[in-house]
């Protein structure tokens, strides 16, 4: 096992990091360092609560050590790396309270040390590859596909092409061409197959990960995208855990509890969820031992997920910060709020019809989870990305429902939600927001931003207005955040 229990806090020892050296002096047993078997990009909050947790409790045999790179930032890496890649994963439920120690991480680099990470992924020790690196660090188009017109990825192919040339490692921005650059060093050095695993809230994410690395390999060289289409298997996954952003209060309360000072400590809820689909040819960890389901067509369980949780997330994230609420277990304890969920899922449930999804019981469980008062989970965390997030989570069932003649109000509320936020300035980062706020008719501007098709549709703009108005006449300031948020990926 790479998962330890936590002692409690023994009185006679003074408050101390943690690390290698002070868990070693704590604990009975020795602290397992299993050999990297394992490659992650995106090493945030959620990979700690989810794969590597999942990896740590199955990991009977000390096998499956894991290399993390950041998606972005130098300092987690650093913090990590200091505590020998030691994190605490705590999982809080009603009364109770439990925390495993997860002792599988044994590297944590920067992302942006290409060099290292194609050394990770060539060595043939190294059986997979998992991805957390949100649903825009893809970098998908509304089609969902890259382009090599967005200018971030074709610098990057430039910066390649230039790199191999002078046969140097260039500094790679993306992390699909990173990951591409590391599957070219395992081409040219064994050859040997590998799983990439992306752990991000999209429909079919292991064959539009696929398809991106062969798009953007063909780019440089026709042989790597046919080893690519040959050799690397892409696994799609549904992955669920509700995981807030770490707080210094999270990193406070563990202190208290255990004496050790764990700035990588994460608090999460006893739920966890992991469907997966696809083939793995160099092995994996038997993580169904800790629950984890592989199926043939993953489709239904996506649509579950991302429709009826994700959708409702960003419902949440989208309307009920405009009544001053700021965390999902407020708002959903807000009865207005709570009949917008019901409403909304009620419109979403035709469109699932398999029977194995239990949507009763998965429904009554989501209130459950988003009820939970021990998770301090913020509406400001979710509502990051919304365009992409709308576009995944609610615009394919507003889709759905056009189709068949339905004027679909409750998933519309979603958008304006987030047109209501956009006009008092909560997307003022990105331009085309900002003009579109600008103009005449902002509404309907801000609805073309996401969906053009909408946008042009009267009845839908008609609706959306009067939804706008009426969120706007109950805007209420946000307070500002009160807890330090940090975010490692
Ligand atoms: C949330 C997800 O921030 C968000 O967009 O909807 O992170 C959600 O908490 C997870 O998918 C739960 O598994």
């Amino acid at each position: 096992m790479t998962a330890l229990r936590f002692p409690d806090r023994d009185e006679k020892c003074p408050t101390q990091p943690l690390n290698a050296t002070t868990v070693a002096e704590a604990l009975p047993e020795t602290v397992p360092r299993p050999p990297v078997r394992i490659v992650h990009i995106g090493l945030g909050a959620f990979h700690r609560a989810h794969q590597l947790w999942y990896t740590a409790v199955v990991d009977g045999e000390n096998e499956w050590g894991v290399a993390a790179f950041t998606g972005r930032g130098a300092a987690a890496a650093r913090m990590i790396a200091a505590q020998n890649g030691l994190c605490t994963v705590v999982q809080r439920a009603a009364g109770v309270e439990t925390r495993t120690l997860v002792t599988n991480l044994v590297e944590a680099h920067h992302g942006s040390d290409v060099a290292r990470l194609a050394t990770s992924i060539a060595d043939p020790a190294v059986r997979l590859v998992t991805l957390t690196i949100t649903e825009a660090g893809y970098r998908f188009g509304e089609n969902g596909r890259i382009s090599t017109r967005d200018p971030v990825l074709a610098g990057d192919l430039t910066r390649w092409k230039r790199a191999s040339a002078d046969e140097v490692v260039p500094e790679l921005q993306t992390a699909l061409v990173r990951l591409l650059w590391g599957l070219n060093e395992r081409r040219r050095s064994t050859g040997r197959p590998i799983a990439i695993v992306p752990c991000d809230n999209m429909p079919e994410n292991g064959p539009m990960v696929g398809r991106a690395a062969v798009d953007l390999a063909r780019e440089v060289d026709n042989d790597l995208a046919d080893w690519v289409r040959e050799s690397v298997s892409f696994v799609s996954t549904v992955v669920d855990r509700i995981t807030p952003a770490t707080t210094e209060r999270d990193i406070r309360d563990l202190q208290t509890a255990t004496g050790f000072v764990d700035q990588a400590v994460v608090v999460t809820e006893a739920f966890s969820e992991w469907i997966l689909s696809g083939t793995f040819p160099e092995g994996r960890p038997p993580w169904e031992l800790a629950g984890a389901r592989f199926v043939d067509d993953i489709a239904p369980f996506e649509r579950r997920k991302l429709w009826l949780l994700n959708g409702a997330h960003t419902l949440l994230a989208m309307t009920a910060r405009h009544r001053g609420l700021s965390t999902v277990a407020e708002a959903i304890t807000d009865p207005e709020t709570r009949r917008a969920v019901e409403d909304y899922w009620d419109a979403v449930v035709p469109w699932l019809p398999e029977p194995e999804l239990d949507l009763e019981k998965y429904r009554r469980d989501l209130l459950a989870r988003f009820e939970n008062p021990h998770l301090a989970h913020r509406l400001e965390q979710i509502a990051l990305g919304s365009v992409m997030k709308l576009r995944i989570r609610t615009l394919p069932v507003i889709e759905c429902q056009w189709g068949m003649g339905v004027v679909p109000e409750a998933l519309l509320l979603s958008l304006s939600g987030w047109i209501a936020g956009a006009i008092v300035g909560w997307e003022d980062n990105d331009d085309n927001v900002l003009r579109a706020v600008q103009t005449s008719d902002p509404v309907c501007e801000l609805l073309k931003i996401l969906d053009d098709r909408l946008g042009r549709d009267d009845l839908s703009v008609a609706i959306v207005r009067a939804q706008v108005a009426q969120l706007l006449s109950t805007h209420t300031r946000f307070p500002s955040d009160q807890g330090v948020s940090r975010d490692y990926r």
